[in-house]
């Protein structure tokens, strides 16, 4: 379900094209729609990151390393021949795929994604292309995935499979670690892919329907665009109604995680321990994150996000359209965490709660709410936007900004009607009314019925006193993939600018035209400082070079030098890279636009 609210500005990102546009220009869109309505509709889905990793957990001859605990041959550069007699150690006697789709139904997700094969190259499942799997190494000899798809499936779930096409194990598979001894001269990468389709096949033709194929490992150049695109027509040969997520292919732009490029292979964007900062309308993605910090089990990774913060996570998914993968990381014994577990309940409890507000829901129609979020989906004559207040407002008074339609109905979902009222005032909606106490401290949804597709105005920003124009990254709209708002206090600014392309601007009004001294808010790394960017209104520009301030967080004002603001009237004013010297442009806080006085520089 897609939003093109009447008026609403902001929703940036029309410079992304939607990945694998090429596929999509070979299937019809009432066909692609139909094959991703059930993930559309789920928004939730439970990530497992399980395999020899879990033994070691982190730890390797005695010392502690940090970090995700499945990448440990790489940390401690562990040789294959080292890490091979881990499987002989694999016997998860706890492991139950029941209690695992349980914990997952409970959860409130609708598909379960694990790894079928890391980059370790252990296999998870029976396959007659490696004897390096769960039945021929280990003393577990058990199908794991034959198991867990049946338990999974049994609880009305879909199951997906994660392959890496990285692996550091396989002889075949280039470029070799530079502390693998085998020589690479012993290696056939084409006959490696027909190993890694092999297995594609098996995984598409022994375990009944998939719902996901989700690859990962795409990053070296052995792999190639056009192998992607190879492997997603095997993918949809094998199981025509198949999802394939956009690491089959080259086309992610990063942790980032989007296709810039139309023609880039799969079906959705996979951005990574992080959620795209603004909607992005047209576009299928699911954010992957951690419960702690580690994919796999790390005995020492107790870093865990409260339940309070993964609830917001999957409304900030589907407040912008999108899907949220969680993972956990099963131990050797084959139990999933504890603390997974009590995070992974809470979620559910809430979704019993407010799941009509998450699921089959499409993006809100609002660039950004200061108390929350918002989600939508079409009624009969109109839309049913639902509030999700993180921020409960203690006079009982909810303002709704720019929100220009009729209100037909306030509701709290959790206990229905309420003694509310709703009025449109020059600046939105105000609701009045509600409890003093947040009905949910972790996210209370008002739903409001209004009259029609959503109209939302976002006033422009206007001078404040002394006819100073403050432009703050709050109120930017941000253009790009990979740049996004960052609302932590202490980092409040776009952040994350690892793209170059990427921009940002204001939506300004002015009563006049003048010139004005431009004073830039930025932070900056001193290691990666010395990239550049223009600032302009209309034909008026100046140019900046970003200065090292002592860090992402230590915030510096400098003046840039003058502009011309055409007026009255509206004006959008622009941040552009010109250059980006490092791994990412600045911390850009804010601007300043001040009228110079007549004789002023
Ligand atoms: O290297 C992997 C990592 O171990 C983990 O599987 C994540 C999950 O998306 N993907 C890769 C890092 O981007």
């Amino acid at each position: 379900m897609r939003w093109s609210a009447a008026i609403v500005r902001g929703a940036a990102l029309s410079s992304l094209l939607v990945a694998g546009a090429s596929a999509r220009a070979q299937e019809p869109a009432e066909q692609r729609d139909a094959r991703l309505a059930w993930w559309r509709e789920a928004r939730f889905g439970m990530f497992i990151h399980w395999g020899l990793y879990a033994i070691p957990a982190g730890e390797w001859k005695g010392r502690v390393f940090g970090g995700a605990s499945e990448w440990l041959m790489h940390s401690a550069r562990i040789t294959p021949a080292e890490y091979e007699p881990l499987a002989t150690r694999f016997n998860p006697v706890k492991f139950d795929a029941d209690a695992w789709a349980a914990i997952a139904a409970d959860a409130g997700v609708k598909y379960v994604v694990i790894t079928t094969k890391h980059h370790d190259g252990f296999c998870l499942f029976d396959t007659a292309h490696d004897t390096f799997d769960v039945m021929d190494a280990t003393p577990f000899g058990r199908d794991v995935m034959k198991e867990l798809s049946d338990a999974v499936r049994a609880r009305g779930l879909r199951i997906g499979w994660y392959h890496s096409i990285l692996d550091w194990h396989h002889p075949d598979y280039l470029p070799r670690r530079t502390w693998d001894p085998r020589p690479a001269g012993d290696a056939d990468f084409p006959r490696y892919v027909g190993h890694l389709r092999d297995q594609v096949t098996e995984l598409l033709t022994k375990y009944g329907p998939v719902g996901v194929m989700w690859f990962d490992g795409e990053w070296e150049d052995t792999w190639t665009e056009a192998s992607g695109k190879d492997l997603e027509a095997l993918c949809r040969k094998l199981q025509p109604g198949v999802i394939v997520n956009n690491r089959v292919g080259k086309g992610r732009e990063g942790m980032a995680g989007l296709s810039r490029d139309e023609h880039a292979a799969g079906d959705f964007g996979t951005p990574e321990q992080t959620v795209p900062g603004t909607g992005l309308p047209g576009v299928d993605w699911e954010s992957c994150m951690t419960m702690n910090d580690s994919w796999g089990y790390h005995r020492g990774d107790e870093n865990w996000k409260s339940s309070t913060e993964l609830v917001r996570t999957l409304i900030d998914c589907a407040s912008k359209g999108g899907n949220f993968l969680l993972n956990v990381g099963p131990s050797a014994e084959g139990e999933i965490p504890p603390a997974s577990v009590e995070r992974l309940r809470a979620m559910g409890a809430w979704l019993r709660v407010n799941g009509e507000a998450i699921y089959g829901t499409g993006a809100g129609p609002f660039r950004r709410l200061p108390w929350g979020r918002a989600t939508a989906r079409r009624i009969a004559g109109g839309t049913r936007v639902y509030l999700h207040v993180f921020d409960w407002p203690a006079d009982g008074v909810l303002r709704v900004p720019g929100l220009r339609n009729e209100v037909r109905g306030i509701s709290l979902l959790a206990s229905g009607l309420i003694d509310a009222t709703a009025a449109r005032d020059t600046v939105g909606v105000v609701i009045a009314g509600l409890p003093p106490a947040p009905p949910d401290p972790i996210a209370t949804v008002v739903a409001m019925d209004v009259a029609g597709e959503p109209i939302v105005e976002v006033a422009p920003i206007r001078p404040g006193g002394g006819g100073v124009l403050v432009l703050d990254a709050a109120d930017a709209d941000v253009h790009g993939a990979s740049a996004r708002y960052e609302p932590r206090d202490d980092r409040r600014c776009i952040g994350f600018w690892t793209d170059a392309r990427d921009t940002v601007s204001w939506d300004a009004a002015v009563d006049a035209p003048g010139r004005h001294d431009v004073w830039v808010t930025l932070a900056c790394e001193p290691g990666e400082a010395g990239s550049t960017f223009r600032v302009a209104a209309g034909t008026s520009w100046v140019d900046g070079v970003v200065m090292g301030t002592g860090g992402w967080g230590e915030f510096r004002e400098t003046w840039l030098g003058a502009i011309d603001l055409p007026g009255p009237g509206r004006v959008a004013i622009t941040v552009t890279p010109t250059s980006m010297a490092r791994g990412a442009v600045m911390n850009l806080r804010s601007l300043r636009l001040v009228p110079q006085r007549r004789g002023d520089r």
